[in-house]
């Protein structure tokens, strides 16, 4: 039985990572002084890394302009990523991320029918409260059960460790939930927690490959619809 549906924000919710993010990681080196800019394309390669830390310190790893030292990259990854959030929150309250198709219908069928929702996601608290504001209003955290973020889920997808805080603050078993993603790492991560995932590509990983998918889309609304019915089958057809 489906007893909560369970979302990933970045590209699953809204294309945030090509619009808002990138752009926000390059505001933030062009605060600090870095001659250092993330392209459309070069960020599709620092994707692998979840974590916008973890990015930043990947990066620095391949550039010769970067800090020697391990212990000043790290200092420089934590100067830079909170500037980074602060800028992607004032993109995002401007109104410059749009929530993807359909959405925030299945949020509304979810609610209507007493599914319970969670979301579980690898990034920063900050970021999900300036998306959810924006797209649901003030009062976004009553739709959801448990809100995992990367500050109380430290090991980042593929590591399940954010869907599984997710099942335990909702008491829910892994085969009643269904999660919602839109990456490899993000698949990998619901699907090591046990949880049947459906997935709808993003700008990012329109060529990836989704082994182990309960189903994959370009969206939630190419027809047919992506409805509490075709998961509920998806949920079933699992043994769940
Ligand atoms: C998205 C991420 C995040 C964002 C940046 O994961 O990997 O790191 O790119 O956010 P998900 P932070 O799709 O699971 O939400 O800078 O806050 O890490
Ligand atoms: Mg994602």
């Amino acid at each position: 039985m489906l007893r909560a549906l369970i979302w990933d924000v970045d590209g699953t919710v809204a294309e945030t990572e090509r619009d808002g993010h990138r752009v926000a990681f390059n505001h933030a080196f062009a605060e600090a002084g870095l001659p250092w800019t993330w392209d459309v394309d070069e960020y599709a390669e620092l994707l692998e890394v979840t974590g916008g830390r973890e990015r930043i310190l990947a990066y620095m790893r391949r550039r010769s302009d970067a800090p020697a030292g391990e212990a000043e990259r790290e200092a420089l990854a934590r100067q830079l990523h909170p500037r980074k959030n602060a800028f992607y929150a004032e993109l995002v309250a401007q109104g410059g991320i749009a929530v993807r198709p359909g959405v925030l219908r299945l949020m509304d069928e979810c609610r209507a029918e007493g599914v319970a929702q969670a979301i579980a996601t690898t990034t920063s608290r900050a970021n999900v409260e300036a998306l959810f504001a924006s797209l649901l209003g003030s009062d976004w955290q009553t739709r959801f059960a448990a809100v995992v973020c990367a500050e109380d889920a430290p090991a980042k997808k593929p590591d399940p460790q954010a869907y599984r805080l997710a099942l335990q603050r909702m008491g829910v078993l892994p085969q009643e939930a269904f999660a919602l993603e839109d990456s490899p790492n993000g698949l990998k991560a619901a699907r090591a927690a046990g949880i049947a995932c459906g997935v709808t590509r993003s700008a990012y990983f329109t060529d990836a490959r989704f082994e182990g998918a309960a189903w994959l889309r370009n969206d939630l609304v190419a027809p047919p619809p992506v409805t509490l019915a075709l998961i509920r089958s998806a949920v079933s057809g699992l043994g769940g």
